[in-house]
């Protein structure tokens, strides 16, 4: 959406003008029970968790609605410092890729899970846009469990979306590309012949929730935006917007902008994934990572798949169509009841509404408009329901609030504004402060709306909040909605750029929160299940370390007869059986992150020491009155050097390994 700040800068004249305009009555725009109605005592819960992408953080945040507190912030595609996320040597795999291993990537858009095109609040996907991946968090643990690469695509925009019944993850890419097959190093303005543009479809183990790329589409070369599933009426279809349609490989905010309509193109993936069983499409050699975490080893494993079965255009001529929709649409959204889909021109004047109803009747009477790359392409009027009229400027996203409200976002023109699904009309608009991308009500594009809420996901805050520097604090704002007219309640700073965001009633969750891990459960290869268990074992130049922690202290606390050359590895088992006590590890001179390591779980630091002296090491979690007692050495000495292996808490060495029992040379 970065693109869309420049969206002014020479072609759209009229919209220039516009941009610069900035909504009136900050103040006045606040209701007088404002604060009443987002005050949360302390000690009480908030009402809804709000999970809100962290944008080029790669993070996923989540807040407590309706006070805007941030309640975590969840690595899930970036490294994460605050506790070793991408660090630590159980978590490096995590983000491992076919290009290696990516420390950062841009999260945008999430799905929470759905049962009966309800949330059901077992998983959040998530997506990364820059290199393609999709990611799963539990939502028992709050953690990434699984990353799935997706080939044939670049810029994972369009993802991830959910079927109605979890069966399915979608993913469309943005950026049209040569196949992984096919040779990729050819010229850029051979785009038209060579480039696709692909639609993945991650089948979701209903159980696990384990992804498994299931096939992919080589749809034609155009940008593939954002999608929604259908529902209910609606629910084997996918329905995706497509920009580009006239496939410009460059200045694209001009040479993109040529069309007066683009495409909402809708596929029927019931009848795709059939095809698949019934043994179309090919076979299509690439490699793409798949990262799982295993919540007994407390590990993930990353494993590299070789393969993919892509249905082409040819295969799915009953099953995928075209629909004309009004100047790069961004935001293709599915209302709850599964009739409606809104297709959002950046550029439009007007909301197209399509109704689902008409695009079946359409199909069926062949009423088409012609072809785009041998793909049917239904009669605009054909599948309009209607358009709103005059709604704002530069319509990007719609959430809707069961009530048969929609509300889409005008980032132009700074505002939110509620219209009738049914007659069209436009019934309420506020402000927001300034230029809203997204929008989300708790629910709000799923069968079952909570529609109390409504949060706005700004893109500029300007004078908002105390400045801070060049950069200042991306921002959200809460309404109320329950009424007819939307109150503004409050504004909340959040981290990185937010863009979609997903929403759901705090028990749904909180009642399932694993409060630690059972350590009889632990079945990490170097955990350490007792203190007398400790040690420190030599292999070569590489020494393990199986440590201890319990409040306040590490076992061991003291070792000596590291050199330098060495691999030291501290395998540091956090002993406690009980919530919300998780101990640091850190030592000095170490070159990534420091851990934290959760109550009944094992993680490991690897360090290597660059020269002799004398290390301390701590705990960097502040976890009982006695947590600066938590310390201990690690003794180097040079390379070569024969100084005995010895570990010990308490001066106890009983245990002391000599490294000439290890038969090595000195
Ligand atoms: Cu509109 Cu990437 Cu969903 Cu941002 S996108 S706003
Ligand atoms: Cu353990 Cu502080």
């Amino acid at each position: 959406m970065k693109s869309l700040k420049l969206l002014g800068l020479s072609t759209v004249v009229a919209i220039t003008a516009l941009t610069g305009c900035k909504p009136k009555g900050t103040e006045t725009a606040v209701s007088g029970d404002a604060a009443q109605k987002v005050y949360v005592a302390p000690g009480k819960y908030d009402e809804f968790y709000n999970f809100v992408s962290g944008g080029f953080n790669g993070q996923v945040n989540v807040y407590g609605l309706p006070s805007g507190r941030l309640l975590k912030v969840l690595p899930v595609f970036s490294v994460n410092p605050e506790n070793g996320y991408g660090y630590s040597e159980e978590t490096k795999p995590m983000l491992e890729t076919s290009h290696g291993f990516i420390p950062w990537d841009d999260q945008h858009h999430l799905s929470l899970s759905q049962t009966n095109a309800e949330v059901d609040g077992r998983w959040l996907f998530a997506n990364a846009n820059n290199t393609p991946r999709v990611a799963r968090i539990d939502l028992k643990t709050f953690k990434t469990v699984e990353i799935l690469e997706l080939p044939n695509s670049a810029g994972n925009h369009s993802s991830p979306f959910l079927t109605e019944n979890t069966e399915y993850v979608v993913a469309g890419t943005r950026f049209a590309v040569p196949m992984d097959d096919e040779n990729g190093d050819v010229p850029i303005d051979s785009f038209k012949e060579n480039f696709k543009g692909v639609l993945s479809f991650i089948g979701i183990d209903q159980q696990t929730g384990g992804m498994d790329l299931s096939f992919q589409i080589e749809a034609p070369g155009i940008n593939f935006d954002l999608s929604h599933a259908g529902k209910k009426k609606s629910g084997d279809w996918f329905f995706f917007s497509c920009y580009n349609s006239e496939k410009a490989n460059t200045l694209l905010e001009v040479n993109a902008s040529q069309n007066d309509k683009d495409f909402i193109m809708a596929v029927n993936w019931k009848k795709a994934a059939e095809l698949v069983k019934a043994g179309k499409g090919r076979k299509v050699v690439t490699e793409y990572a798949h990262n799982t975490w295993d919540e007994s080893t407390h590990s993930a494993t990353s494993t590299m798949k070789k393969e993919v079965v892509v249905l082409s255009v040819e295969d799915m001529k009953e099953a995928m169509f075209m629909i004309p929709c009004p100047k790069s649409p961004h935001g293709c959204d599915v209302d709850p009841t599964g009739e409606y889909i809104i297709g959002s021109g950046k550029l439009a004047a007007l909301i197209p509404v399509f109704s689902f109803d008409k695009m079946i009747k359409a199909i069926a009477d062949k009423n088409f408009a012609g072809e785009y790359d041998g793909v049917q392409v239904i009669k605009y009027e054909a599948a309009l329901h209607g358009e709103v009229q005059k709604p704002g400027l530069g319509p990007l996203h719609t959430e809707f609030d069961g009530q048969g409200n929609a509300y889409t976002s005008m980032f132009v023109s700074s505002e939110v504004v509620k219209w009738n699904i049914k007659d069209l009309k436009v019934l309420d608009r506020q402000p927001t402060f300034y230029s809203v991308g997204h929008l989300m009500i708790p629910g709000g594009d799923s069968g079952k709306p909570f529609g109390k809420y409504l949060v706005a996901y700004n893109k500029i805050t300007k004078d908002r909040y105390l400045p801070t520097g060049p950069e200042l604090a991306q921002s959200a704002q809460l309404y109320d909605i329950s009424g007819d007219k939307m109150k503004l309640l409050l504004d909340f700073p959040t981290f990185g750029e937010p863009h979609y965001a997903q929403a759901l009633p705090g028990d749904m969750i909180s009642k399932n929160q694993v409060k630690f891990f059972k350590i009889a459960d632990n079945k990490h290869p170097y955990a350490t299940k007792g203190e007398a268990e400790s040690k420190v074992v030599r292999e070569g130049n590489k020494v393990h370390v199986y440590m201890t922690s319990i409040r306040s202290h590490f076992a061991p606390d003291n070792i000596e007869g590291i050199r330098v050359g060495d691999e030291v590895y501290f395998h540091v088992t956090n002993l406690e059986q009980d919530w919300d006590v998780p101990h640091g590890f850190a030592i000095k001179g170490n070159q990534n992150a420091e851990l934290l390591i959760m109550p009944g779980e094992t993680c490991t630091l690897k360090w290597v020491p660059k020269k002799p002296g004398m290390y301390p090491m701590y705990c960097t979690d502040f976890c009982s009155a006695l947590h600066q007692e938590m310390q201990g050495y690690v003794r180097v000495s040079p390379a070569g050097s024969n100084t005995p292996l010895i570990y010990s808490l308490n001066n106890k060495k009983d245990n002391a390994q000599s490294p000439v029992k290890e038969g090595e040379t000195k």
